[in-house]
């Protein structure tokens, strides 16, 4: 399948701001892009694009901070669309009794009050082509292109999290290379520098009583620190706390629909129940260096290449 794309597009990036501990817009670097998007197949994708680059400045924030915002990098139509992918995955759910493989994607289950719960959607984009459409968007391609340091990415991840009020779902607090790197041959840092980066489309409003993200500013720098080897959604959960982790140190990101997270694979972060009246759905995409990952991730056509041009 081959489809074009030639638009024009204004893109918000957001350094963090590290006072305080909610995180919401502060002042904007206003990018100007013409973007230009040709997408193969569902292996191999090639993206032909001019500009949207990150500064220095932002790539130096990411890594001494571990995160960058992208504020409004998706627009409504756009968040509306995926949202539509995400109703179509939980009917599918609706249909299963257990974890597994259906249509492509891979649904993890579980159960609260005797109701079932979807943990999470693996690949996703499996059994919705929007979203493989969605994570080879140059706007989330580039700027992890430049953040790993190389024009081909492989895509690990394409994940839905729904985080329906009080279903119990929770991430506790742990670092992304503990699901990259499970161990001997499965994971090199091939950029020395962590060589994976997650991105994270926010789909509904991020407040404090949505079961928001929490970061702890500059843990990117801790290299890799042991929480412990956890079931983190499991109710009776205890996280190891390694020395350099504090509570009070958390930062908690306020964000709206549209708003994309850019973080690495050391930045500590959580996030715990949703006790609002509403969905807090994200999308995820989260890409590697070539090279790094050694393990096989469940989903038709999951760990894709994509070329950025
Ligand atoms: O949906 C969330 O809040 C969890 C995000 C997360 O912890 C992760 O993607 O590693």
């Amino acid at each position: 399948m081959t489809i074009a794309v030639a638009q024009m597009l204004h893109i918000f990036f957001q350094p963090v701001k590290r006072s305080g501990t909610n995180h919401d817009c502060g002042s904007f670097l206003h990018i100007t892009i013409d973007r230009n998007t040709e997408l193969m197949d569902n292996t191999r994708v090639t993206t032909a694009l001019s500009e949207l680059r990150l500064s220095a400045q932002q790539i130096d924030e990411f890594f001494a901070t571990g995160w960058i915002t992208a504020k409004a990098l998706f627009n409504a139509d756009e968040v509306a669309k995926i949202r539509s992918c995400f109703d179509d995955l939980e009917q599918i759910a609706a249909d299963i009794e257990e974890t597994g493989l259906q249509h492509g994607s891979h649904f993890v289950l579980g159960e609260k009050d005797r109701q079932k719960v979807i943990k999470r959607v693996v690949w996703a984009g499996g059994s919705q082509p929007y979203l493989l459409q969605i994570g080879a968007d140059r706007r989330l391609t580039l700027p992890c292109s430049q953040l790993l340091g190389s024009d081909v990415l492989e895509q690990l991840l394409s994940q839905a999290h729904f985080k329906r009020p009080n279903d119990g779902v929770i991430f506790g607090w742990h670092q992304d290379i503990q699901h990259r790197d499970k161990g001997p041959g499965t994971w090199d840092d091939i950029n020395g520098r962590g060589s994976f980066v997650q991105t994270l489309i926010v789909l509904d409003e991020m407040t404090a009583d949505s079961g928001p993200l929490l970061f702890i500013p500059g843990s990117s720098q801790w290299g890799r620190v042991d929480f412990g080897a956890h079931e983190y959604d499991d109710p009776d959960y205890t996280p190891r706390k390694p020395p350099q982790f504090h509570d009070k140190d958390a930062v908690t990101i306020a964000a709206q629909p549209g708003d994309t997270l850019f973080f690495g694979p050391y930045t500590a972060h959580a996030s715990f129940e949703n006790t609002s009246q509403h969905y807090r759905r994200v999308l995820i995409n989260g890409y590697a260096s070539p090279g790094a990952n050694h393990r096989v991730y469940p989903g038709e056509g999951s760990c894709r290449e994509i070329v950025v041009d």
